[in-house]
């Protein structure tokens, strides 16, 4: 077995794993469910905690640390050609409700463990190295996914959406930033795009949120495209009405409406003619939610992703007919149709892909080469940079929920592969 020594061109030095280990169980603290569920929602005050913490071992670490208008926090090893592109890494630390502890963390905590180890071995960087703790990837405050990084790689259409969305308290974006500390004018938006070739690569890492590397006992996976997500938000409209009242023929019930879609979904995904086509209806809401009135109204969030974006828009186009169809058969008025986003896939780029090989071929280390159906901050990153993912192990692929787990050896194995092939790209 690989010993916790990272060999290669630097001297032995250890993974601290029980330091790491201590620090996810300290981040996971900072939640608004009781554990070992973890919440933490953007800009909250348990999310303020956490960048917080982040901050305080970006500075142990001896990074310059800075943050951007949203809160998108940068922890900066300098390296001897500043000039350079920059050598990026990072995820994010919020928490979808009752979620795990490793989901995005690992990519943090892991990357400012992995730049304590180059910095231990003796490791000095040409181009500079800079971990992101990237501000809200989950979609949960304001059904945008990925806020930071899209934001970073110049969505103009988000940093205009931004100026007018709400959550579902009616608290708008900007102060709700405001009151996590960043006071910002809607111009100040811009800034956030990031200037163009400022990375020279990004390299995420993760866990694989899904089954396939610990069923194969494979310890490193390397991600070679990262699927293509959309997400749409639906709402139907009735009369409502007394539940006894009121007799069947006579009802345009909005929440049998919604449970007809739901079950649309379902039958459009399967029938997409591909196993890598799949569809959720994770949030399903009926007004005014009493026993024993008719649902006025419903409002649905379907989630649907698929490796192949066109195939994945035949799906969505599938979903809009049905609701149309639904709309008329029940005399229910379909009030919304939203697409929230529909995102390209992305793939990684053949220099990151190539320094991770190398990585794990330096640490004896067995991968995988696979794709990512989970999005990430590098679905974005790709955009303005070269994009790479490690991937880890997680027990039986379990994510978004409290079971979540990775080993103290997975999470090391990846943050010396991530070490590693920072480095090598630092010295590129
Ligand atoms: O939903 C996702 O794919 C990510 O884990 N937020
Ligand atoms: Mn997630
Ligand atoms: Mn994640
Ligand atoms: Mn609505």
């Amino acid at each position: 077995p690989v010993s916790d020594d990272v060999e290669g061109p630097f001297t032995a030095s250890r993974v601290d794993s029980e330091g790491l280990q201590r620090q996810i169980d300290e981040l996971a603290s900072f939640s608004d469910s009781p554990a070992p569920s973890v919440t933490r929602v953007l800009y909250s005050d348990k999310d303020v905690q956490a960048r917080r913490y982040i901050k305080g071992i970006m500075n142990q670490r001896g990074l310059a640390v800075r943050e951007d208008a949203v809160g998108n926090i940068f922890g900066c090893w300098e390296g001897s050609e500043p000039g350079l592109g920059t050598v990026g890494t990072g995820s994010h630390v919020d928490a979808i409700p009752f979620s795990g502890k490793y989901d995005g963390v690992v990519g943090v905590l892991g990357a400012l463990e992995a730049i304590r180890l180059l910095k231990r071995s003796g490791f000095q960087p040409k181009r500079s190295l800079e971990v992101i703790m990237f501000t809200s990837e989950e979609p949960t405050r304001f059904g945008i996914s990925c806020l930071g990084s899209r934001l970073m790689a110049g969505i103009e259409e988000l940093a205009q959406s931004l100026r007018k969305v709400v959550d579902n308290q009616n608290v708008s974006f900007l102060d709700a930033a405001q009151s996590a500390g960043y006071k910002m004018d809607p111009e100040d938006l811009h800034s956030v795009f990031l200037k163009k070739d400022s990375y020279s690569a990004f390299i995420e890492l993760h866990i694989e949120q899904g089954p396939i590397l610990e069923k194969e006992g494979i310890p490193i996976g390397i991600v070679t495209a990262i699927a293509a997500p959309a997400s749409l938000m639906v709402e139907f409209e009735g009369n409502g009405g007394h539940a006894g009242a009121v007799l069947m023929p006579a009802r345009n019930d909005a929440g049998l409406a919604a449970a007809e879609l739901a079950l649309a979904v379902e039958k459009h995904v399967l029938e997409s003619g591909s196993i890598d086509t799949v569809g959720t209806v994770g949030i399903l809401q009926l007004h005014p939610g009493a026993i024993n009135s008719i649902p006025s109204k419903s409002h649905l969030e379907i989630d649907v992703r698929d490796i192949d974006e066109k195939r994945r828009n035949d799906v969505i186009e599938k979903i809009r007919q049905a609701a149309t169809e639904i709309s008329k058969n029940r005399g229910v008025v379909l009030s919304e149709f939203n697409i929230i986003n529909k995102d390209p896939p992305a793939l990684s780029d053949k220099s990151v892909v190539d320094a991770m090989e190398f990585a794990v071929k330096q640490l004896n280390l067995d991968y995988k080469k696979m794709i990512s159906r989970a999005y990430h901050d590098s679905l974005f990153m790709a955009r303005v940079s070269p994009m790479g993912m490690i991937f880890i192990p997680c027990y039986k692929g379990y994510s978004h929920k409290p079971e979540e787990y990775a080993s103290p050896e997975d999470m090391s194995n990846g943050v010396k592969v991530l070490a590693l092939t920072m480095a090598k790209l630092s010295l590129e």
